[in-house]
């Protein structure tokens, strides 16, 4: 594959409704998306960064930033084998692996085309229906928030993910798992609480979650290893791990028992099928965690969850969730039994709607390779 072009595009979306997280709230999004051309063959992968630096350190346009001037340089006008081969040639580059992520994630999409296979196939995939679970922002009140469970339940989400804030945790947890004793529950703090909170948290094991997501610093594992011996609940690291090093790291010190896997987190495909298979030779479950993407990096989230280790429901949820209109088609669908049947088509397997992103586009950026062969457009 001869990476001749990179085309850069950012798209201004509004959510359906605002979602609230223990580090904000989110309306809108600002998202970078990546159009990488091989050989007249278009690959795409979304920056999964937020609009500020509130869950991990990247933003949109620190990506953007990134992307034109460290890593586009790095890939244009080179001739590479397969997409596994991109994260070596990043290696200079420090951190920024959503930056990264998007770019690597392209060039799988380009590559499974090329083969004319469907990107799951390509990674290696043996799921043709992956298991969806949803994750609720944080709500005014209890009652509201069973409310908003009672209706995901209704169209067949396997498990929910209840977001939770100091002062908005442990009252939430307790009235969702009251009306719904058998349901599949777990919380997400996004780094909202420290260690000397171990005895308030130790009041969670009172709910039989499937597992904790995040409870202490974005950055640090120590701590969290500290609390997984206080607690029965599960710790699920997720801002913590961004590469394969720090899962083997996670699990080595007991930091936690189960792993989020975010494609942009984690750098892209490459790191994501590692961690994938650290987990899975430990007996680790592992899932796959959403950022409010748009279809396009939510295709390259369907894709990775097909792969064997994939044991729970992931934050993979239906385009209508947070969408009026999506930029793939056909839109992500959701069964009633609240799976994703996976697409057969190659690549991602999902058309980009070209003309619903050029529509929203209010930034663009074409880098080319030097002497690349493609003729400058107009
Ligand atoms: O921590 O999983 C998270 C959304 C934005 C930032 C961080 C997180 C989330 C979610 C939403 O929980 C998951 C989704 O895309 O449905
Ligand atoms: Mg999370």
């Amino acid at each position: 594959m001869k990476i001749d072009e990179i085309i850069l595009r950012e798209v201004g979306m509004r959510l359906k409704g605002p979602f609230e997280t223990s580090f904000g709230t989110i309306c809108g999004r600002r998202i970078a998306l990546v159009e990488v051309r091989c050989d007249g063959i278009s690959g795409w992968g979304e920056v999964t960064a937020a609009e500020g630096p509130f869950y991990n350190s990247e933003t949109t346009d620190i990506a953007w930033i990134v992307l034109c001037n460290f890593v586009a340089p790095l890939l244009l006008g080179k001739n590479i084998k397969t997409a596994s081969e991109v994260m070596q040639l990043l290696e200079p580059i420090r951190g920024h692996e959503m930056a990264k992520a998007a770019l690597e994630t392209a060039l799988w999409d380009v590559e499974a085309r090329q083969k004319g296979l469907p990107l799951w196939r390509l990674l290696g995939g043996t799921r043709p229906e992956i298991a969806c679970g949803v994750s609720l922002g944080i709500r005014h009140d209890p009652q509201e928030l069973i409310g908003a469970v009672e209706k995901e339940l209704k169209d067949g989400y396997q498990r929910i993910k209840i977001k939770i804030k100091p002062g908005k945790d442990l009252d939430f947890v307790s009235a969702v798992r009251k009306q719904f004793p058998k349901t599949r529950l777990m919380a997400d703090a996004n780094s909202a609480y420290r260690l000397a909170d171990a005895e308030f948290l130790r009041k969670f094991d009172a709910f039989e979650l499937m597992m904790i997501e995040q409870p202490l610093e974005w950055d640090d594992m120590y701590h969290h290893s500290k609390l997984q011996t206080l607690l029965k609940t599960p710790i699920c690291l997720d801002e913590c791990i961004h590469n394969p090093d720090h899962a083997e790291a996670a699990l080595n010190m007991g930091a936690c028992r189960i792993i989020n896997i975010k494609l942009g987190r984690v750098g892209g495909h490459s790191h994501a099928r590692q961690i994938e298979e650290l987990c899975r030779s430990r007996g680790v479950p592992v899932w796959c965690g959403g950022m409010l993407e748009t279809g396009i990096g939510r295709a390259h989230n369907i894709a990775m969850s097909t792969l064997s280790g994939f044991v729970l429901p992931g934050d993979v949820s239906a385009s209508q969730r947070y969408w009026d209109e999506d930029l793939i088609e056909p839109e992500v669908q959701v069964t009633p039994s609240g799976t994703i049947r996976v697409p057969t088509a190659p690549g991602i397997g999902y058309t980009v709607r070209t003309k619903r992103v050029e529509q929203l586009t209010t930034r663009l950026e074409t880098l080319r390779a030097v002497n690349s062969g493609v003729p400058v457009a107009g």
